[in-house]
């Protein structure tokens, strides 16, 4: 029986996946209200395919609480915080779910660590739990370390066809660690060490922070001297060997706006360009503010409350909000004293800024400049509603006559 630690954005899914595919699964996560939430049938955030591969777990016997369970195998999906100032990993989680672990499980048990951490955290942190406490590792305890790559937005297709890392003390726990993730993965399945694991992870996440970096960077150039960025962008791709990714209001979610801090936090003097990028990634949503009020002088408006951000999420068709560049946006806006803009979201229901609305019409009736953060389908099928309105379009989901972008 497999037990999976953490049952968040990861950890579910991934149990999911693992009971569907023959696996006997027992998810456990210390939120007692996401466990009644799951045993009452429901899952707890919104994803393609997501309620389906629910519904066919749970036929297949997969079960959800509170408590630890005696078993061989492990996966751990807990978070990995950072702290802002020092840029480091918060590895509470990570090692508390271990020493629980540890608390129930039999003697040369598996513990598959699949939360992101930076390099080095196992050898730092989670080690020296272990040894502490007298258990021998490799004997007592086999440590692996399998981090997720599946994105937010197509969860369950990455789930199935992505290519995975598995790090491991001893080849042969990996192996069969692999096995596991074979049972659903159709993707290929490296078995390396800890560390290499734990590095390309970041890695990956950090070449593409610094790939948008660079598009934000060229937008400003452009925007600067009146150049179309998008269409720079797409002749560039057209080069064998180019590819540049898009633009946009700021870098959101818990990963690419996190993880490439881990390096910087643990190398600042070898981390040039992965710092530079990372600001100019977080100065994007104070370079969107200075945008809308050129676009309001531009067209003579001085009315703050007639502007709206519609989107809150990180990004397109997912309901996360984490690190979001609107709250981010938001945030700025507050510090400068101004009046709070409008704001909408199709996939936020519940009120987490002021002047939030629930309703696209009602939205767009209060408001003149229409701030595209987000490009959600929803706003993509309906472009007419924004015919009459001033537009600055941060994703270039729009073609529309009085369009501004970046
Ligand atoms: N973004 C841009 N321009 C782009 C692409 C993205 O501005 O061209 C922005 C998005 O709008 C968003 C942020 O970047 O705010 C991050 O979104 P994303 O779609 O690039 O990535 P995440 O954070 O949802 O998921 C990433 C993925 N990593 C890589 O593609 C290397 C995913 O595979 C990882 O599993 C995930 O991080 C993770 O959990 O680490």
């Amino acid at each position: 029986m497999i037990n999976i630690i953490g049952l968040g954005y990861i950890g579910l899914p991934t149990a999911l996946m693992l009971a569907s595919h023959g696996q006997k699964v027992v998810g456990t996560d210390y939120n007692s209200d996401l466990v009644t939430t799951l045993n009452a049938g429901k899952t707890t955030f919104k994803e393609d395919g997501l309620d389906e591969l629910f519904q066919k777990a749970l036929d297949d016997g997969i079960t959800f609480t509170s408590e630890y369970q005696v078993t061989d195998t492990y996966i751990v999906s807990v978070p990995t915080p950072y702290d802002k100032f020092s840029k480091k990993i918060d590895p509470s989680y990570v090692i508390s779910a271990v020493k629980d672990v540890m608390n129930v499980c039999p003697k040369g048990a598996i513990v598959v660590i699949e939360s992101t951490v930076s390099p080095g955290t196992i050898d730092k942190y989670v080690r020296p739990e272990i040894e502490n406490k007298g258990w021998k590792l490799g004997e007592d305890i086999h440590l692996v370390h399998a981090p997720e790559r599946i994105i937010p937005g197509n969860m369950v297709y990455e789930l199935l066809h992505n290519n995975r890392t598995i790090g491991a003390d001893d080849k042969s726990v990996g192996e069969k660690v692999k096995e596991i993730y074979s049972s659903f993965c159709q993707g290929d399945i490296v078995v390396t060490d800890i560390r290499t694991a734990e590095m390309t992870k970041v890695v990956e996440n950090t070449f593409r922070a610094v790939n948008i970096a660079f598009a934000n960077e060229l937008a400003k150039i452009c925007h600067h001297d009146n150049m179309d960025v998008y269409e720079i962008i797409k002749i560039c791709n057209m080069h064998p060997r180019v590819n540049i990714l898009q633009p946009g209001p700021g870098v959101g979610g818990h990963c690419i706006s996190v993880d490439p801090w881990f390096l910087v936090g643990d190398y600042p003097s070898l981390t040039k360009v992965i710092n530079e990028s990372m600001q100019v990634n977080d100065s994007m949503p104070e370079y969107v503010l200075n945008r809308i009020h050129e676009i309001m002088q531009d067209n003579n408006m001085t009315d703050l409350s007639r502007v709206g951000l519609y989107g809150l999420t990180y990004k397109e068709n997912v309901d996360d909000c984490r690190e979001s560049p609107t709250l981010q946006l938001l945030e700025n806006q507050k510090r400068h004293l101004a009046q709070p803009l409008k704001v909408y979201d199709p996939f936020i229901k519940k009120d987490i800024v002021d002047n939030q609305y629930h309703n696209l019409d009602e939205f767009l009736n209060d408001i003149d400049l229409v701030v595209i953060m987000v490009g959600h389908n929803e706003i993509r099928e309906n472009m007419d509603k924004l015919m009459s309105k001033i537009v600055l379009d941060t994703r270039k989901v729009c073609d529309l006559p009085k369009k501004y972008s970046l």
